[in-house]
């Protein structure tokens, strides 16, 4: 590097145009952790671009360029299409009160148990930038990590909803954003369309009663209640279910301020929130919110005058008192906003055994929401195992691959049920029925009193009877094709416990045919399988053969004829026209392509017999004269060409030369082999009589 060209420094005065070694704390401080691209390699330099002499232009070839502004250019991700803007903290839940009459979630079954947890409070209307104290309602999201899995609960500032059913959330989040046509105002629901909407849906007029109110001018999130909205049920280790609503309460009291105050923060300090909520916790003024809940039963919902299934209720405090079960306290920061707060993932579907849901129009569609939409947000279905969506107990399942794909799986079982530790192989996971997940039966009225099953009818429980009727219902030549691709697929599998297996289920289907297998692998046949269902006998359905349905016509089939120099015109023409007067279709094969000359003229070769096996034809003739002999005797593919044709059971028309090659090369006449004149009419069939002469089947 040359004294006068300079290269820039972000040190001043700290050595100027080469690469030298700073004192600690400068761009080449060599004490800290070296700077690599995202391959590993050691950056030599961080401030200037690879150029072609010192004016000259920038080199496509300087990787650690383009990689950096590469990653620059896609650092932003979609914005949450509600809640966009939020900030969150890490922290704990301790249980106060264990509950465990009520609930067998994990929190809950001790006094003292603590929980560690997310949570993140946002706005509802304004995007990822703007201010934090708009009139707007706030979301209360708090992502338990238990031992039994995540539990997410996604809650409001507000314990009543403006809608429903979620089929007018789409409707409801239009009308209060940013008006389509001018894309203002933002945070916002002072216009025409939030107003319009709302003055046509009369189920909003209670949340308009607490949008309206103080509510949604907080003083900053830890002054906030939380509520989780719908009715939820808690479930006991006995399988009692009860209902309950949650409710956050902030230990510092609900506070609010003013709509004046709100409209100068937001110009004075538009991270007034943020900043607070931030500020606090690394002052150690940890905030905290009391868990409550209340608790009652379907008896009960029965005789108020509202249902409890609408999120446009609460049931009043003062009826249902709110029992203190346990505190949240957020104690740490996030080390790194965009990879916690943004990343962050709720899922009201992301629940754990003692907690489940109830049929809330409003929270049904959102459990079909928020997973739906962290795809489009966080781009792979694998959002689940960035560090902050993670479980913190061990998970493991058959779900596999996808974009972003984190873990390396071993071994080769990734799907359920399997049996490959009957081998010593890794099987996998495996369902539990007593520790896992079981969905509250749930008898609700409105249900008509159908329990929530993971059941199939009683009659799904016959899968052999059909299975018979179809294996007798073929033709003996047919059956003989299915027992013969059994065998050949069970010769290919090296587990013989699979092989077993098969051979028992086949037993119960027909016990002739599993003899035919078990007899073609040399397999002891043993017991068939025991069927949950009796096995039916039924009537055999020739609707079910092939055979059965076949038409031996012309139309729609492709016949080839082989001819050679010196082969009959007139014959082969003759033999065209009786295929096309028949609708079939004709090619033309010979050892060489293009025109070849025969008796009375030439005559065109469509297809070199070489790259045309017989097998792309469904009949096959050959017209031939003696002369031509010698050169088909000499050539392997002429052989297989007949021999393949016969061996698949076609019909082949043979002139007299023809007759004496099939003899030379052992391939028996039958009534498949036909003279040129019968041909057009035997040409459709196959001649399956032949079939145990050319191969063995089961
Ligand atoms: Fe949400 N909501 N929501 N919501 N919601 C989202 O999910 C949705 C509703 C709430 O801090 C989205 O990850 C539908 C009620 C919070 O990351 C999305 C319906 C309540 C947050 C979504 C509702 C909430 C969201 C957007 C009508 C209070 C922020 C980004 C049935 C109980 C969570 C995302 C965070 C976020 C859908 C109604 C609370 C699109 C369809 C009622 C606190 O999935």
């Amino acid at each position: 590097m040359s004294q006068d060209h300079p290269r820039f420094e972000t040190s001043p005065g700290q050595g100027g145009e080469t690469h030298q070694h700073l004192p600690p704390g400068g761009p080449h401080d060599t004490s800290a952790a070296h700077l690599t691209t995202n391959q590993g390699l050691r950056i030599s330099d961080n401030q200037n671009s690879l150029t072609v002499g010192p004016r000259g232009p920038v080199l496509l070839e300087d990787f650690a360029l383009r990689e950096k502004i590469f990653h620059f250019d896609h650092e932003r991700i979609p914005e949450r299409v509600v809640h966009a803007r939020g900030s969150g903290a890490h922290g704990f839940f301790e249980c106060t009160r264990a509950i465990p009459e009520l609930t067998r979630a994990a929190p809950f079954l001790q006094r003292g148990k603590k929980t560690p947890l997310f949570a993140r409070f946002s706005t509802v209307a304004g995007g990822a930038g703007s201010a934090d104290t708009p009139r707007d309602v706030r979301g209360f999201a708090v992502k338990f990590y238990t031992e039994e899995g995540n539990w997410d609960l996604v809650g409001n500032n507000i314990p009543v909803f403006f809608i429903q059913d979620a089929i007018k959330f789409p409707d409801l989040v239009h009308a209060v954003k940013m008006e389509a046509d001018k894309g203002y105002p933002q945070a916002a629901s002072a216009h025409d369309t939030f107003w319009d909407f709302i003055s046509l849906m009369p189920e909003a007029m209670h949340m308009v009663m607490w949008q309206m109110s103080d509510r949604t001018l907080p003083r900053s999130p830890r002054f906030m209640e939380g509520f989780g909205i719908h009715t939820f049920r808690l479930v006991n280790a006995a399988g009692e279910g009860k209902l309950v609503k949650f409710h956050w309460k902030p230990v510092l009291g609900v506070q609010s301020t003013t709509w004046d105050e709100a409209v100068k923060i937001a110009g004075a300090d538009p991270d007034y929130h943020r900043r607070d909520l931030y500020e606090t916790i690394e002052l150690g003024a940890f905030p905290q919110w009391e868990l409550g809940l209340q608790i009652f039963d379907e008896a009960w919902a029965a005789e108020q005058p509202y249902d409890v299934l609408d999120a446009t209720k609460l049931i009043p405090e003062e009826v249902v008192p709110v029992t203190i079960v346990g505190r949240m306290t957020l104690d740490r920061n996030p080390d790194n906003f965009f990879a916690e707060t943004e990343q962050v993932a709720f899922c009201p579907t992301n629940i754990v055994p003692g907690i489940d849901f109830t049929a809330d129009p409003l929270l049904q569609g959102r459990l079909f929401s928020y997973l739906d939409t962290q795809k489009s947000r966080l781009g792979t279905t694998n959002f689940h195992q960035l560090p902050i969506n993670a479980p913190r107990c061990p998970f493991q399942n058959f779900q596999r691959d996808g974009m972003m794909q984190m873990s390396v799986p071993q071994g080769r079982a990734n799907y359920e049920p399997n049996s490959l530790d009957e081998i010593g192989e890794l099987a996998g996971p495996r369902e539990c029925p007593t520790t896992g997940f079981v969905t509250y039966p749930n008898v609700e009225a409105h249900d008509g009193g159908h329990e929530r099953l993971r059941v199939r009818p009683a009659l799904f429980a016959d899968h052999y009877s059909q299975a018979r009727l179809f294996y007798r219902s073929q033709t003996p030549v047919e059956q003989a094709h299915l027992a013969s691709a059994l065998v050949f697929e069970l010769a290919k599998v090296g587990l013989e416990h699979v092989r077993q297996r098969m051979l028992k289920l086949l037993g119960a289907v027909d016990i002739d045919l599993a003899h035919r297998v078990a007899a073609a692998l040399t397999m002891p046949l043993p017991a068939p399988a025991d069927t949950a269902a009796p096995v039916l006998d039924m009537a055999p359905s020739p609707a079910l053969s092939i055979l059965g349905k076949s038409l031996p016509k012309m139309a729609g089939r492709t016949v080839a004829i082989l001819f050679a120099e010196d082969s009959s015109r007139a014959s082969i023409e003759r033999m065209r026209e009786a295929i096309e007067a028949q609708q079939g279709r004709v090619v033309m094969v010979s050892q060489r392509t293009g025109l070849i000359p025969v008796r009375d003229g030439s005559l065109k070769a469509d297809a070199k017999l070489e790259g045309s096996p017989s097998a792309l034809f469904d009949a096959v003739a050959s017209i031939i004269p003696p002369e031509a002999l010698a050169a088909l005797r000499a050539d392997h593919a002429a052989r297989n060409w007949l021999a393949d044709a016969y061996a698949h059971c076609k019909t082949i028309g043979a002139c007299p030369a023809t007759l004496r090659l099939l003899g030379e090369w052992g391939i028996a006449v039958d009534e498949g082999v036909t003279n040129l004149q019968d041909f057009p009419h035997v040409a459709p069939a196959r001649h399956w009589a032949r079939e145990p002469r050319v191969r063995l089947l089961a």
